[in-house]
């Protein structure tokens, strides 16, 4: 008994009502793993500080010898070296990644998987070709509406046997602002093996399902794409059995740089009374954020921050800051980013069975000293 799929491979589930992290989801949480929250510091992360989301193995690559094949609905098909995409005109852009699912285990119930918090994001300068380039290169059909993108790493889940794809609607693809970039460097160096060695789809803007790493194929299509990264995840349903929207764009989020220093078991954040400089960064894929606003009573009041400005870097994070008067006692510090659009963050969750796309308002939980208390 047992020889199936099926028997290694569970169907989506919630946790139950006081169901702790599961030994499960503990092996996918030490792969997989966040910003140091202290790491927002930076304007573009450093690699081994970026999240890192990888569903199956981090297949073992070699620069040498790999190619890329752009078929399907094509006048020419393409078979490109690394060698023969660096000769193509590079750009770089500057993007900030998140994961779809950023923000799932603070879900109840809790969507089983993956069990973020709030840190599935990072930011970094990335390096390639645009992917219209090589589009208009092979000549895109009449009757094309997606681009089917194939991923070198293997796997099963929910009992499908798979290569990682994901699709783009063909305006998206063949977009010039912002570039989709078939990208071979990760801050001016060779992607790291965990980021997709050595090159991977970059979609500025979108959540992290759609930049394909380790990226071999590239297909034009005339239906859309059903494979299960489209068609069964990253999909917003309330029920199972839902049709469900797809995941496209990141919503916007503001985070907090951790204030103060942290206790070592519960991670509570201490401060020292008086002047505190409240600091963080916030994004949208949606629109330009256009303000951030901070409460430090738990959501009751909000106060408008300083918000730096785009500097050029539309798909990037930008910084924001707030002085705050801490008084002795607990407190609860949030931030909340609006963008252009009008798009918010709610203070109450807005849940789907994958918890996705979700931005639930970050709470930090700060005790803030007596001025006696040397701590
Ligand atoms: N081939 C492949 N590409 C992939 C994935 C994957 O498992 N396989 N994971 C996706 C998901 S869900 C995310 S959030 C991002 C994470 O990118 P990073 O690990 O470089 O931060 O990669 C995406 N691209
Ligand atoms: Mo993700």
């Amino acid at each position: 008994m047992g020889h199936r799929l099926d028997d290694v491979s569970a169907p989506a589930r919630l946790a139950g009502p006081d169901e702790a992290i599961s030994t499960e989801e503990l092996v996918l949480a030490a792969r997989n793993h966040g910003i140091p929250l202290e790491a927002l510091r930076y304007d573009v992360t450093p690699p081994g500080l970026h999240y890192v989301l990888t569903h199956y193995d981090i297949p073992y690559a070699e620069r040498s010898s790999w190619q890329i094949a752009l078929g399907g609905r094509v006048r020419q098909p393409l078979l490109l070296g690394m060698d023969e995409l660096r000769a193509y005109p590079a750009v770089t852009e500057r993007v900030t990644l998140e994961c779809a699912g950023n923000g799932r285990a603070l879900l109840t119930p809790r969507p089983v998987s993956q069990p973020w918090l709030v840190e599935a994001v990072g930011t970094a300068e990335w390096t390639g070709v645009p992917l219209r380039v090589l589009l208009a290169e092979a000549g895109v059909a009449p009757d094309a509406v997606e681009v089917v993108f194939t991923g070198a790493d293997h796997g099963v889940e929910r009992g499908v046997e798979q290569d990682y794809q994901r699709a783009l609607p063909l305006d998206v693809a063949l977009g010039a602002k912002p570039e989709v970039l078939v990208a071979y460097e990760m801050n001016g160096a060779p992607l790291p093996p965990q980021h997709g060695h050595p090159v991977r789809l970059v979609v500025p803007g979108w959540y992290g399902m759609a930049h394909v790493k380790w990226l071999r194929e590239i297909t034009v299509t005339d239906t859309p794409f059903t494979g299960f990264q489209q068609a069964v995840a990253y999909r917003l349903r309330q029920q199972s059995g839902d049709e469900g929207e797809p995941v496209t764009r990141i919503a916007p989020r503001a985070l907090l740089i951790p204030p103060g220093f942290p206790d070592f078991m519960s991670r509570t954040r201490v401060v020292r009374p008086g002047a505190v400089t409240l600091e963080g960064r916030a994004w949208s894929g949606r629109a330009p954020v256009t303000g951030v606003e901070v409460s430090c009573d738990g959501g009751g009041t909000w106060h408008a921050a300083d918000l730096d400005p785009e500097d050029g870097h539309r798909w990037a994070w930008r910084r924001w800051r707030f002085a705050w008067a801490a008084t002795p006692g607990h407190h609860v510090l949030s931030a909340r980013a609006t963008d252009a659009e009008g798009h918010t963050q709610p203070l109450d969750q807005r849940w789907n069975r994958g918890g996705f796309a979700n931005n639930l308002v970050q709470r930090v939980p700060v005790l803030c000293l007596d001025p006696d208390d040397t701590a």
